[in-house]
């Protein structure tokens, strides 16, 4: 009887127990967690604990795919639904693949170090911005670049299509950083074209799931023209943040990146270590939520431009970057935007979404009050226009010098 009663309780912890497991993994399994194959950071499994951890979703089966253009034609996938879904809820999530071209990763990680953490001020500022024109490329030094009005900690380049013979704002030649050190030489040219090279691959992908997720009730070539992907408006950035002591009173109330949204479709972020954090509109605390890394994944966070087509069924999340101050160690980051083309309206879709859809994006925009007080459906403009009008804000003095009257300031 005794040994009854033993195997008894034993078989019901062991219920109890499965009942757990499998709970955790339903409620989980809504945040879309599906590749197992990931080694998650200790960070990740805190977020978990605290119940929440953004998707992470395998993109492998798309980038199969070999005609580009076809992902607009797919009906019900299941990736392009975990990516509806956490496009709708979240506005951000990870991507990983066995396809991504790690190799590449890395040697952009070693020549982005090697360029920030030795090469000389003087010659870093060699390659300053302010001496490349309305093209806004080349580098920018720690207090140069501003969010929300408050200069960031943070050192960067940037890029975007290398057009020589374009002469309009924003656009025109890359300042692809060259040097030696340490009898070493460098070109960042190869690293940074064939990263870029893989990022729009990426991206061209992404913002065709997203459309498809969206359900439109639209005949393709109407998606297409409404939805201007086909020669995108391309901005890659390589930032470095680098290490303050905790007394430094010039970063006394900034951050690494201030609280803000980007501007266009979509951005794919590789960080090298923790430090992004995003306000999602439903957290009821109103509390900063860490993104961690993941070994071999990309961040992917919407933008203005899509809040604005979807009538705020979609949105571009609140984020920011910690400074770093309890640590000894710089951080990279690399995000690439891959956005409307320059001269495209943004055109509205709103009329074209569901029922369900249109009361969604409704509630969304009684409930959520954006950062700038803006509402990018209320822009008149091409994307061209909201792009300079937006980053002449974050480089005022270089907008000043650089770009002349060609914007409000
Ligand atoms: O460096 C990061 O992790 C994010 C940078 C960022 O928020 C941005 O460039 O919009």
């Amino acid at each position: 009887m005794k040994a009854q009663l033993r195997a008894f309780v034993g078989l019901e912890v062991i219920v109890v127990l499965a009942l757990h497991v499998y709970l955790w993994f339903t409620k989980h399994s809504t945040c879309g967690v599906v590749n197992n194959t990931v080694s998650m950071s200790s960070k990740v499994q805190q977020s978990l604990e605290n119940d929440f951890v953004l998707p992470v979703i395998d993109i492998t089966e798309l980038l199969k795919i070999k005609e580009r253009g076809d992902i607009i034609k797919l009906k019900n996938h299941s990736v392009i639904n975990q990516i509806g879904y956490a496009c709708r809820h979240y506005g951000f999530f990870y991507i990983t693949s066995s396809l991504f071209n790690t190799s590449l990763y890395h040697e952009l990680d070693q020549i982005s170090h090697a360029f920030f953490d030795l090469v000389s001020a003087e010659d870093k500022e060699k390659l300053h911005m302010k001496y490349n024109g309305k093209a806004w490329r080349g580098y920018f030094a720690v207090g140069d670049e501003y969010t929300s009005g408050l200069a960031d900690n943070k050192e960067g380049l940037y890029f975007g299509k290398h057009e020589t013979n374009n002469t309009e704002l924003l656009h025109g030649n890359n300042m692809y950083p060259r040097f030696r050190v340490n009898n070493q030489s460098y070109d960042m040219q190869i690293p940074v074209d064939n990263y870029m090279h893989e990022m729009e691959t990426i991206g061209h992908t992404l913002i065709q799931a997203i459309i498809v997720s969206l359900n439109l009730n639209m005949e393709e070539e109407k998606l297409r023209d409404y939805f201007s992907f086909n020669d995108p408006t391309i901005l890659f950035r390589i930032f470095n943040y680098p290490p303050h002591s905790e007394n430094d009173v010039r970063i006394k109330d900034s951050y690494g990146v201030g609280a803000h949204t980007d501007y266009g479709y979509l951005t794919i972020l590789r960080q090298e270590s923790d430090g992004l954090q995003i306000k999602l509109s439903s957290a009821s605390d109103n509390s900063w939520i860490p993104v961690p890394i993941i070994p071999n994944s990309f961040v992917i966070n919407l933008g203005d431009a899509l809040e604005r087509q979807t009538g705020g069924l979609l949105r571009a999340t609140l984020h920011r970057v910690e400074k770093r101050v309890n640590t000894i160690k710089s951080r990279l980051s690399f995000p690439y935007f891959f956005d409307p083309n320059f001269y495209s309206d943004m055109k509205q879709i709103f009329n074209y979404l569901n029922d369900e859809d249109k009361k969604f994006a409704v509630e969304n925009r009684e409930k959520i009050q954006r950062w700038d007080k803006q509402n990018p459906s209320d822009f008149i403009g091409s994307y061209g226009h909201y792009l300079i009008n937006k980053v002449s804000k974050v480089f005022p003095d270089l907008a000043k010098s650089n770009l002349n009257d060609a914007v409000e300031l």
